[in-house]
C-alpha cells in the first residue's frame, strides 16, 4: 500500500513538470546576450592587451558559469601575474583608459572588500565589474559550470532555486541571506546525494584538471563529456527535485550539527571543521564549506534573524510544493 501511495503522489507532482520547466525557459538569456558579451569582452581585451600585454581577462561569475539570467551585469576578472601589483593604482588606470575609450558610469571603487573598477557599454547596454587576480572565482566558476555538463537538471533546479531566492528576497548577502554562488552549491550537493545519485563527486575523482592558486590547490575532474549518462539511472524529474530541495532544507537537513560539502560530496560534521562555536562575526548557523577554500563558509553572513527569515522561507516553499494546486505560481510570488 505505501508504494502505492508513493507512486500517487509521485504522479501528483509530476504533473508539475511542465509549468516549471516552462518557468525554467523563460529564465534562460538569448543567444544575442551572448553574443554582445563576448562583443564586449573583446573590446575589453584589446584595451588591456595595449596596457598590460602579460595580463588576461576572464568572466567569472553567473555569466560564464551558465546559471546566469537574462540582463545580467557581467563580472570580469583581470589576471596579472606580477608580485608587486599595486591594485588601486592599476584600477585608477584601468578607469582612466575606460573613460577615454566612451565607456560610461565608470567608477574605480578602490576600498570595496573586492576593489573594482564599475562601467557600463553604451553599446551593448551591458555593466561590467572588473576585479584584479580573483583567479578563485574564476576556477570555481568553472567547477559550476563543469558540473552543469553533466546532468540538465542541475541548471533547471539552480535556475528555479534563484528565481525563488530572487523573488523571496533571501539572495541578499548585505541583509544576511545567501549568494547565487552558494545556492547553486546547495543544487549541486543536493544532487550528489539522490540515490542514484543525479552527479557525481568531481574533487574526488582522478583530477584531469590542476592549478594552484593562492596556495590552494585546485584539481578535479574536468573531462565531463565523459560523464553525460552519469544520472541516467535516476528517473527523478524537475518537480519532484525542486519538492525534494525545499523538503530538506526545511525539514530535512540539520543545522545544528552538520556542513553540506560539494567537495566531498557528503555531509561533515560541524565538529571536524571546527565550526561548532561564534568566531568574530562568523556564526556557522548554516553551514556550506566553499569547495576550494575549505576554511570558508559560504553562510557566514547568516545572522540569527537572517536565519530564521531563511528557513521560514525554506518551510513556505515546502509547504507550496506539498499542498498547493498550483505551485509553479506560488512559489515566486514576490515578498
Ligand atoms: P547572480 O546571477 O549575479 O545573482 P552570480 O553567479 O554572478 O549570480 P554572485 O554575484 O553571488 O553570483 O557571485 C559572482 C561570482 O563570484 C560567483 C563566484 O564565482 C564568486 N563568488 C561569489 N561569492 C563568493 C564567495 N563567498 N566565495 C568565493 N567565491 C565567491
Ligand atoms: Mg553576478
Amino acid at each position: 500500500r505505501n508504494v502505492k501511495r508513493y507512486m500517487a503522489c509521485r504522479n501528483d507532482i509530476r504533473r508539475h513538470d511542465a509549468p516549471f520547466i516552462a518557468v525554467y525557459k523563460s529564465l534562460i538569456p538569448a543567444e544575442e546576450e551572448l553574443e554582445k558579451q563576448k562583443q564586449l569582452m573583446a573590446k575589453l581585451d584589446n584595451l588591456v592587451a595595449n596596457e598590460w600585454p602579460n595580463a588576461k581577462l576572464y568572466l567569472y561569475g553567473s555569466c560564464a558559469n551558465s546559471f546566469g539570467f537574462p540582463k545580467s551585469d557581467i563580472d570580469v576578472c583581470l589576471a596579472i601575474e606580477d608580485d608587486d601589483v599595486n591594485k588601486s593604482e592599476m584600477l585608477l588606470k584601468l578607469a582612466d583608459i575606460l573613460e577615454s575609450n566612451d565607456f560610461q558610469n565608470v567608477q574605480a571603487l578602490t576600498r570595496a572588500r573586492v576593489p573594482i573598477v564599475k562601467l557600463m557599454d553604451p553599446v551593448t547596454g551591458i555593466s561590467c565589474d572588473i576585479c584584479i587576480n580573483n583567479v578563485l572565482a574564476v576556477v570555481n566558476t568553472k567547477l559550476l559550470r563543469d558540473y552543469s555538463q553533466i546532468d540538465g537538471r542541475l541548471r533547471q533546479l539552480a535556475f528555479i532555486v534563484k528565481h525563488w531566492a530572487k523573488s523571496r528576497k533571501v539572495n541578499e548577502t548585505y541583509q544576511g541571506t545567501l549568494s547565487s554562488y552558494a545556492y547553486v552549491l546547495m543544487c549541486i550537493h543536493y544532487l550528489q546525494l539522490r540515490s542514484p545519485p543525479i552527479l557525481p563527486c568531481l574533487q574526488e575523482m582522478e583530477p584531469t584538471y590542476s592549478v594552484r592558486v593562492d596556495n590552494i590547490r585546485c584539481a578535479y575532474f574536468d573531462n565531463v563529456e565523459r560523464l553525460s549518462t552519469f544520472g541516467s539511472s535516476n528517473r527523478e524529474t524537475i518537480a519532484e527535485l525542486v519538492w525534494g530541495f525545499f523538503n530538506y532544507w526545511a525539514y530535512g537537513h540539520d543545522y545544528a550539527n552538520t556542513v553540506v560539502s560539494v567537495r566531498t560530496g557528503s555531509i561533515l560534521g560541524k565538529r571536524e571543521k571546527d565550526w561548532t562555536r561564534r568566531v568574530g562575526n562568523d556564526r556557522h548557523l548554516i553551514c556550506i564549506e566553499d569547495p576550494f577554500e575549505t576554511s570558508h563558509d559560504l553562510g557566514r553572513v547568516v545572522d540569527k534573524f537572517s536565519i530564521r527569515v531563511l528557513r521560514e522561507e525554506f518551510e513556505r516553499a515546502a509547504k507550496i510544493m506539498h499542498q498547493d494546486p498550483n505551485p509553479s505560481a506560488k512559489l515566486f510570488e514576490p515578498y
